[in-house]
């Protein structure tokens, strides 16, 4: 709203009031009550008025996916625009995923009109308008977003709007979720623009200098200290805490289970590279320190030693996220992880890292490709490691092989290595646009199972990433299935059916799609791979067309088990 420009509708003031407040992009899925937003769009447009960039996103989940890979790069929130309640529902296991995984993201859903009066300008014209009135649209995601709110008078836009960008970015981020209906869209807006100054986050909190130091105290004491942490180094400051941690007091890296990131590079000598290593450590620590991270261990595999001392570090370490969470903590601490290690690694001496774990050592040689038989998930991983630069950020959703992947792939610098670290499968074709949005110079590489593939809408996915302008590589690590839905068959039934026929209903394809002719369908590159020897060639085929504009799928065919 400038002396010049003066909205109409309460929807071209939603639009500047998005674009004042930094948000750069609106992943838009159309619906009837979406019609005002598109006008205002082409109005603004017309009148140069800056709004946010709207991308056409053919399926909804893909949009907020983008949003959320978006948000990991730049800690900037974007928008979703969804079709009322039945769009909110297509956002499905993303919902799940931004929650879990502290995304900033804003979800603007349409509602039914109120108005059906023949002047009632926006109000009901179709049959949907009714049914679409359900009884509790915000209960649909209310489990999962930060704010839950319906815009219900224009003159509330401003405030909404500005809380939304506010909680979403703020304390532990998440995700923002707001309703309007068609007829308040197209309402004048209310008279003042309303303030977009003034929402300001809180800063990340520290543990302040008694509690550093007592943390200080308990490392520099600790002959086995372990640190365990999902997502502190997901941000260069994060990274850098706790290489420099490890660099003065020895103390080992473990990425928890659920890590989604890069916390230190994978060629540090205190990085620990296998699960198998990780629980050993956990059960030999007489220090755990705990950041960041929902499940440091899995108490059904290992338990920390009775006499190990836990420090536990979260912005919420009560964790009241999770009904059922009992890990325990003998220092509790509330604060952001890569403030509160810097905080700490400043109070701390150098002292022999070499000292401390004695005799560990994990050699970083590559294993050697087998010489006949399918292709094996960490000869993939070699390839990648032979045709990656170091700056190319990896984003991985490969479920059973994201062991080999974080075993073998390496990663050196600070952002290289993405992924949600939460169960929700499908993320990361459409996370792969949204980094790649926030990182144009970047080639970005995911590694997906050919189920988080079909998971993630690939036509949608690859379809945004050519309206974007945001062209990835897929490397798909096809096993022909559920690997991760068949392993659980087999353990928990031991001497089953199952387990005598080494296989498990529901968990192999008999009719499997031509991966690599879908993305040929959808603006892509794709071809297929069972040659080890072909390995290369075709990954390096799928940068050179990223780096030509084309996204690009190579559908590599791993051994099944
Ligand atoms: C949205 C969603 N649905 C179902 C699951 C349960 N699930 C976990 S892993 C998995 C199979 C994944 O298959 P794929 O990506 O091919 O990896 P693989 O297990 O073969 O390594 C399934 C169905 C899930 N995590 N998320
Ligand atoms: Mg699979």
């Amino acid at each position: 709203m400038t002396d010049e420009f003066k909205p109409k509708t309460t929807a071209e003031h939603l639009l500047w009031l998005l674009n004042e407040h930094g948000v750069e992009h609106l992943f838009l899925h159309p619906g009837t009550d979406s019609a005002p937003v598109q006008e205002a769009a082409a109005v603004l447009t017309d009148a140069g008025v800056p709004i946010p960039r709207i991308i056409l996103c053919a399926f909804e989940s893909v949009g907020l996916a983008a949003a959320h890979g978006y948000w990991q790069v730049t800690g900037r929130p974007q928008c979703v625009f969804v079709h009322v309640d039945v769009g909110t529902q297509n956002l499905g296991a993303m919902v799940h995923n931004a929650f879990r995984d502290h995304a900033g993201v804003i979800v603007i859903a349409g509602k039914t009109p109120y108005g059906e009066d023949p002047e009632s300008a926006g109000g009901r014209s179709h049959v949907i308008h009714w049914q679409q009135d359900v009884p509790d649209q915000g209960g649909i995601v209310r489990g999962y977003a930060k704010l839950t709110m319906e815009i219900t008078r224009s003159e509330m836009l401003a405030r909404g709007v500005g809380r939304a960008v506010q909680i979403a970015r703020g304390g532990r981020p998440g995700p923002a979720y707001l309703m309007i209906s068609r007829d308040v869209l197209m309402d004048p807006p209310a008279g003042a623009p309303g303030r977009t100054s003034g929402y300001a986050v809180p800063e990340p909190p520290a543990a302040g200098r008694e509690t550093a130091l007592r943390i200080a105290g308990l490392l520099a004491e600790a002959e086995r200290p372990l640190l365990v942490t999902a997502k502190t180094g997901r941000h260069p400051r994060g990274f850098a805490a706790i290489t420099r941690l490890a660099d003065r007091t020895g103390i080992r890296v473990v990425d928890a289970p659920e890590s989604g990131c890069l916390n230190i590079s994978t060629a540090h000598p205190m990085r620990v590279r296998s699960a198998e290593t990780a629980r050993r450590l956990v059960a030999e620590a007489d220090l755990l320190v705990v950041a960041d991270c929902d499940v440091p261990w899995i108490p059904k595999s290992v338990h920390p030693r009775e006499d190990a001392v836990v420090v536990q570090i979260d912005a919420d370490p009560l964790r009241t996220d999770m009904p059922l969470w009992s890990f325990p903590a003998d220092l509790s601490v509330a604060g952001d992880g890569a403030t509160v290690l810097e905080e700490v690694a400043a109070l701390l001496p150098a002292v022999d890292a070499a000292a401390k774990w004695p005799g560990l050592t994990e050699e970083h040689t590559a294993v050697p490709p087998a010489a006949e038989g399918p292709i094996e998930a960490h000869e993939v991983v070699e390839a990648l490691n032979a045709v990656l630069r170091e700056d190319d950020i990896v984003i991985e959703e490969a479920v059973t092989n994201a062991g080999a992947l974080h075993e073998f792939l390496r990663r050196t610098r600070s952002g290289t290595l993405a992924g949600t670290g939460s169960p929700g499968l499908g993320w990361a074709l459409g996370g792969a646009v949204g980094v790649r949005l926030a990182a144009p110079d970047r080639r970005v590489v995911a590694v997906v199972g050919d189920g988080s593939f079909m998971f993630a809408v690939p036509t949608a996915a690859l379809c945004l990433a050519a309206e974007a302008g945001a062209p990835f590589l897929t490397v798909v690590l096809n096993n022909d299935g559920y690997r991760a839905s068949r392993r659980p068959v087999l353990q928990l039934f031991p001497d089953g059916v199952s387990a005598a026929r080494g296989d498990a209903v529901g968990t192999r394809f008999a009719h499997a799609p031509d991966l690599a002719a879908l993305a040929r369908a959808c603006h892509a590159d794709g071809e297929s791979v069972d040659d080890r020897n072909a390995l290369v060639p075709a990954l390096r085929r799928g940068l050179a067309a990223i780096e030509a504009g084309r996204s690009a799928v190579v559908d590599v065919r791993i051994a099944p088990d």
